[in-house]
């Protein structure tokens, strides 16, 4: 059968999985973004559908001040006893804890705190009760402790256990307990064009590990192709019996630039006589173990072509066997806000302040009040967003604001983060009621376009294309008048840098005073087109 990917787009990094009978669930990092780390259930792997967050309050995630794309990093669930498990680290606020839960789509626990030292942790529960906690470490590498699990306490100090490969910055580390066999995979080459998944394995969970013979078993290093950065991996097997890898990639269109993020790919994996896994073996298996590539690091010696081969090279259409479909009813585009709660896919950044934003004070509208806080500040302003998660969209709003005092603004916004963003917005400029286009590049800030606004609401839109967003405006019946455009590589992460993708968002704030008034949207339209 065929499947496409990513199978979860737009700003999903790090993935972790686990099995539960035939439910598969699945968490990635979410940096300065509340709530957070995600939870989708899917029944094929395939097709994905969030369920809540992990992090939901702000005992569990303290994001204050937290630095673009600093907060939650990559994390990992388990299901051990009748309890999910999901560690991670706050690289803002206090390092490596779990929390745990019954029903994965929460509440989730308050924190248990691991004292150990750097990021990616990892648990395996092995089959002898004993509980192994992986993360990178101090120094490089991967380390290891045993915890206890009821109290988060350490039973052995953590080790170093595994250099990796010689790529750079070994992280990501799982362990495995597979037929017998430990298996440390873990991902090198850092998280961009170089990125790779590498795997090694051992009769101890504290090695020494022998590492794969066709090592590095992901990577696109070494090709010329839309999916790139493919790593940051984790291992499963399906309730048929089938083995699968869900893992990080970004996808190039138009340049050598990703502006959606870091997404969730997936491919099959099988394994080599020799017990090896191989990744989406379809596009080429190890031809032998020959001692030539037996001996740690050897592979170097393959010709670019045998790389590709031995590799698992990926595409955007997947061949495989897969489990049957079991596809979800897509969420309705248009959010009309007619319900008391936030849908699962809007975001707030940092922690919320609750008087910044309502759902009942004007009932059928989402009512924003603006702070001093804006976009720019490391503080949590009036914002919601979600993620692009297509190169192709159109996102719109009818935006009720009527602003008293010059900086007072609202509108829609494209937010790679509080440096490289553009807005469309509705503003007090010269005791004039104007509509504008911003655009801040790094240093660089403009208004690019503002025009008078007659009374009455505004819809607001922007509309996405591969290398550019395009920014219009209607009242009333007025067909929509474009304004400006931006180019999408500015909020790319290789222009933006960081860890996150773009968000398309609503906000208000009054730049540096509380806005004297609250901004009323009627309803979000995000359509992919
Ligand atoms: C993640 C780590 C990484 O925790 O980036 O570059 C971090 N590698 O594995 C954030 O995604």
């Amino acid at each position: 059968m065929k499947f496409r990917n990513p199978v979860i787009s737009g700003f999903h990094p790090d993935p972790s999985v686990c099995r539960v009978g035939e439910d598969y669930y699945l968490v990635t990092s979410t940096f300065e973004y509340f709530p957070g780390v995600p939870v989708f259930h899917s029944r094929d792997l395939v097709h994905w559908r969030q369920i809540g967050f992990c992090l939901t309050r702000e005992s569990q995630l303290p994001l204050g001040n937290a630095k673009c794309s600093g907060g939650i990093f990559a994390p990992t669930i388990r299901h051990h006893d009748g309890l999910f498990y999901m560690t991670t680290t706050n690289v803002s606020h206090g390092g490596n804890f779990f929390v745990t839960a019954s029903d994965p789509a929460g509440e989730w626990s308050e924190p248990t705190w691991v004292s150990q030292a750097g990021i990616d942790p990892s648990f395996l529960f092995d089959d002898d009760g004993k509980v192994y906690y992986a993360s990178t470490g101090t120094g490089g590498g991967i380390w290891q402790s045993e915890i206890d699990v009821a109290t988060g306490k350490l039973l052995v100090e953590p080790r170093l256990i595994w250099p990796g490969t010689g790529g750079l910055y070994p992280e990501g580390p799982h362990l495995y307990h597979i037929d017998g066999t430990y298996y440390m995979m873990n991902a090198e080459g850092g998280t961009e064009y170089g990125h790779m998944e590498v795997i090694a394995r051992s009769s101890s969970p504290w090695g020494p590990f022998e590492p794969c013979p066709h090592n590095p078993i992901l990577t696109h290093r070494n090709r010329i192709h839309e999916i790139q950065a493919t790593g940051h991996a984790d291992l499963i097997q399906a309730h048929d019996g089938t083995w699968w890898l869900v893992f990080l990639a970004i996808r190039n269109r138009g340049g050598w630039f990703h502006h959606l993020g870091r997404e969730t790919f997936l491919a099959p994996v099988s394994w080599t006589d020799a017990r090896w896994p191989v990744v989406n073996p379809s596009t080429g298996v190890p031809k032998r173990d020959s001692l030539r590539l037996g001996s740690p690091g050897s592979g170097l010696t393959l010709t670019p072509a045998e790389r590709v081969n031995r590799t698992g090279a990926i595409e955007i259409e997947m061949d495989a066997e897969c489990l049957p479909p079991h596809p979800w009813q897509e969420e309705p585009a248009r959010d009309d806000f007619d319900v008391t709660r936030l849908r699962l896919s809007w975001n707030f950044l940092r922690n919320p302040r609750s008087a910044d934003w309502s759902l009942t004070e004007r009932p059928g509208w989402l009512r924003l009040a603006g702070s001093a806080a804006s976009i720019d500040d490391l503080d949590s302003p009036a914002f919601v967003g979600r993620r692009q998660q297509h190169f192709e969209c159109r996102t719109r709003s009818l935006v009720d604001f009527r602003p008293n005092v010059e900086g007072e603004e609202a509108g829609l916004t494209a937010l790679a983060n509080a440096t490289h963003h553009y807005e469309i917005a509705i503003a007090m400029r010269s005791g004039r009621r104007c509509v504008i286009v911003h655009r801040r590049i790094g240093d660089l800030e403009a208004v690019v376009a503002e025009e008078p606004l007659a009374d009455g609401p505004v819809t607001l839109q922007i509309q996405a294309e591969a290398l550019k967003y395009t920014f219009s405006y209607a009242q009333g019946d007025r067909p929509m008048r474009v304004l400006a455009a931006g180019m999408t590589r500015h909020l790319s992460s290789e222009v933006a840098s960081g860890f996150t993708g773009v968000y398309l968002g609503v906000y208000v704030t009054g730049h540096g005073k509380p806005s004297t008034t609250c901004a009323d949207f009627d309803w979000f339209e995000y359509r992919p087109l």
